[in-house]
This record gives structure tokens, C-alpha cells and sequence, in this order.
């Protein structure tokens, strides 16, 4: 069972990518009924105030990005000092280096955080490899202490993410520098043909047992265009042949019922290039799989 109060945040940002439009993603997921499906499923749910980011206030892209960067890790490290456990509801991944740096911060007297980062991306550019300058392709490398002062150094120090305490399932698009960034600091990365060849199931194993093994805690952020765009057509940058919706409902139902599992985070939802819903379902199957308190009442939610 797990008891502990889910809080949602919403991550309202758009601004890390090339095409904004995943800043209304929480609005879309919040009006889709989310937190009902939540519910639902026997959590105790609350859906505190989002945080928005601020792109007029800041001089350059990357600082709208490292203000929000700011205030969404305040917003996060206050639902955990609660005892509560936070679910944040993006926007685009750039939202990952506030997230993460807060979960690891309130870990740090008790130990490191472990993380288990699904995508069909590495996010692992900083801004001197960037083509695209968009900062959610950075925020991995951020948290592994690579990139600007702004997004690696929340809270005063670096490395939020430990590179043995964290594993990447299911990248399929990608640039050489950050390939080059991840093997040289030896993260251990899925590609996508690992996972078919093995199976999401196997993959998931494998990298929970990872980022539980001597870590304080651990934790998920799940960019959806890690799916299929057959199962979540409605993302930033979809890459086609990712995994399979039904293997991941199977796969990630009631993980957070670990005791040491602290939080989840949904990214990269855009509402304005669903069909139907599709996405915004699909998305609410997921974190219902995973969030849900008892395995019997999962199979209600997916
Ligand atoms: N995401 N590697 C590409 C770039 O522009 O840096 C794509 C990044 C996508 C990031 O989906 O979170
Ligand atoms: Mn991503
Ligand atoms: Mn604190
Ligand atoms: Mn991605």
C-alpha cells in the first residue's frame, strides 16, 4: 500500500523546445482528468498550484529555462518535505533538471537519488553541442553536472545524479556528442534495440535494480515520445518504433509501491498535436500503472 498523499505539479513549459507547444500539457492533462484517474485507482491526490515559466522576464532562452529551473524545485522540495510524494505533469523536459535537483537535495543528508529516464532522446547536450539550442535536450546532462552554471548548479553544488545511479531505456534518436558525454561518464543507456531485443519488462529490471542499489531513493521521469507514437502521437518530436503502451502499463504497474521509490514525472505531453486524446489517455493509463497503491486495484486503472 502506499499511503503517502500524491501531489501533482504541473510544469507549465514549452520554452526548452523548438515547438512551445508542450507548455499547455498540464492544462491539457488537468482538464483531461488526471487527478480523477488517480483517484480512482485509491491514491489520496492533491493538485497544488503549477508552476509557469516566465520566458518575458529572462534574457535568453536558456534563461527562462534555469529560472523555472528555480522555482519548480522549490515547488518540488516543499511537497517532500511534506512526506508527501510529487508527481510532476510537464511540459517539456527541461522540467526534469528542477525536479531531480530537488528530489536530490532532500535525499542528500540520507544518501544519492537513482533514476530511471525513459525516452526516445538521451537529453544529454550541453550548451557548447547543442544544434538546436533547445534546453530539453540538456536537462540529463545538467543533472550529471555537464552544461551551464543555471541548470547544473541548483542549490549550490553539481552532479544531482550520480552517472552509475542512473539508467536510460529506450533512446532511438540522438546526436553523437551526447553519446560521447554518456559513455565516457559510463551511464548505462538502452538504446532501443536493446529493448526489443530483450523486452521492456527485462530493461525495466535491470535498471531498477541499478538505480535502487545503494541509493537513498529513486524515481522515474517518463517522457512520453519513449512510446510508440502509434500509442502517444502527441508529443514535441516523436521517433517512430518506441515502446509499446501495453508493455509499459504491464511493466511499470505498481513500482511506486517501493518504499523507496520518491517520485514520478511526465513530460513532453503536447495537447495540441493529439488525436482525440489519445495521448492524454494513454498518459493517464501510465501514471495510474505506476502510481496506483495496490496491484489489484492496477488492473481497474490500465
Ligand atoms: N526531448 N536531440 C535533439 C535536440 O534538439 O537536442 C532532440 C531533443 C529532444 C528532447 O524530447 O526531451
Ligand atoms: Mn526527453
Ligand atoms: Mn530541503
Ligand atoms: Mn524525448
Amino acid at each position: 500500500m502506499n499511503a503517502r498523499v500524491l501531489h501533482l505539479i504541473g510544469a507549465e513549459v514549452g520554452e526548452g523546445a523548438s515547438d512551445g507547444g508542450c507548455k499547455w500539457g498540464a492544462a491539457a492533462l488537468r482538464e483531461h482528468g488526471i487527478a480523477q484517474g488517480l483517484a480512482a485507482t485509491g491514491r489520496t491526490v492533491t493538485w497544488g498550484e503549477s508552476v509557469t515559466a516566465q520566458p518575458r522576464l529572462a534574457t535568453s532562452r536558456l534563461g527562462a529555462i534555469e529560472a523555472f529551473s528555480g522555482e519548480l524545485a522549490t515547488a518540488v522540495e516543499k511537497v517532500l518535505h511534506l512526506g508527501q510524494q510529487p508527481l510532476v505533469v510537464g511540459g517539456d523536459h527541461s522540467c526534469a533538471v528542477g525536479t531531480w535537483s530537488a528530489v536530490a537535495e532532500t535525499l542528500r543528508p540520507q544518501g544519492t537519488l537513482g533514476l530511471i529516464w525513459i525516452d526516445a532522446h538521451l537529453d544529454a547536450h550541453t550548451p557548447d553541442t547543442s544544434d538546436s539550442q533547445a534546453p530539453h535536450g540538456m536537462p540529463l546532462a545538467a543533472l550529471l553536472g555537464h552544461g551551464s552554471e543555471g541548470m547544473t548548479g541548483l542549490y549550490g553544488w553539481r552532479g544531482k545524479l550520480l552517472p552509475q545511479n542512473v539508467v536510460v531505456i529506450g533512446a532511438r534518436s540522438y546526436e553523437p556528442a551526447e553519446v560521447d558525454l554518456l559513455a565516457q561518464l559510463n551511464v548505462r543507456v538502452m538504446f532501443m534495440p536493446e529493448v526489443l531485443e530483450r523486452g521492456f519488462a527485462a530493461c525495466f529490471e535491470e535498471a531498477r535494480q541499478r538505480v535502487q542499489a545503494s541509493t537513498a531513493g529513486w524515481g522515474i521521469s517518463f517522457d512520453l515520445d519513449g512510446l510508440d507514437p502509434l500509442d502517444a502521437p502527441g508529443t514535441g518530436t516523436p521517433v517512430e518504433t518506441g515502446i509499446r503502451l501495453a508493455d509499459a502499463l504491464q511493466v511499470l504497474a505498481g513500482c511506486s509501491q517501493d518504499p523507496s521509490f520518491v517520485a514520478m514525472e511526465l513530460t513532453e505531453y503536447n495537447p495540441l498535436r493529439d488525436f482525440g486524446g489519445r495521448t492524454a489517455q494513454a498518459a493517464t493509463q501510465l501514471v495510474c500503472a505506476a502510481l496506483a497503491p495496490a496491484a489489484s486495484t492496477l488492473e481497474l486503472a490500465a
